[in-house]
């Protein structure tokens, strides 16, 4: 039956293509953990993603960009406070030495979710990808969660460089 062909390719390429995925840069990630997105206001533009990254891998490990399906873009930032005023810059990439850790917490580096697609609820999972230097996606969830009293201020108060 000749019409059956084409869809014979179809289902093996898509299933080269899963091979390859998953197969590509395996052992040679950075590992993440205690990921989580503090719950903000209804209708906040902006999310903050905090982790921590832990570089087992014998070589040095630099993430220089992320994305995420419930977000028009992601951006990797770093806040400080600059004469009194709490204010978030934004990081081209983080490198981490072989064996290094960077636990990116309130106040200094984090993620930045921008622009959801859907408001976000305690409970709820973020996906997010980050992207190595070296190629290879590293994919993991963020869970929603009220951040604890300690973290007062949020990051509404937060301006842009
Ligand atoms: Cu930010």
């Amino acid at each position: 039956m000749p019409s059956s062909r084409p869809k014979r390719y179809l289902s093996m390429a898509v299933g080269l293509y899963a091979f390859a995925s998953l197969s590509a840069f395996a052992g040679e990630m950075p590992m993440v953990s205690d990921a989580w997105v503090p719950l903000a206001p209804n209708g906040a533009k902006m999310h903050a993603v905090y982790l921590t990254l832990h570089n087992s891998t014998a070589a040095e490990a630099s993430v220089v960009g992320a994305d995420s399906p419930q977000y028009m873009n992601v951006e990797i930032h770093h806040s400080r406070i600059v004469d009194g005023v709490a204010t978030m810059t934004r990081q081209d990439q983080i490198t981490l030495p072989s064996g290094g850790m960077l636990e990116m917490a309130p106040g200094g580096f984090h993620l930045m979710l921008m622009h959801p697609n859907a408001a976000l609820k305690e409970g709820d999972a973020v996906d997010i990808n980050l992207h190595m230097a070296k190629g290879g996606t590293l994919s993991f969830k963020a869970m929603v969660r009220k951040s604890s009293g300690m973290s007062h201020g949020g990051h509404s108060g937060h301006k842009m460089n």
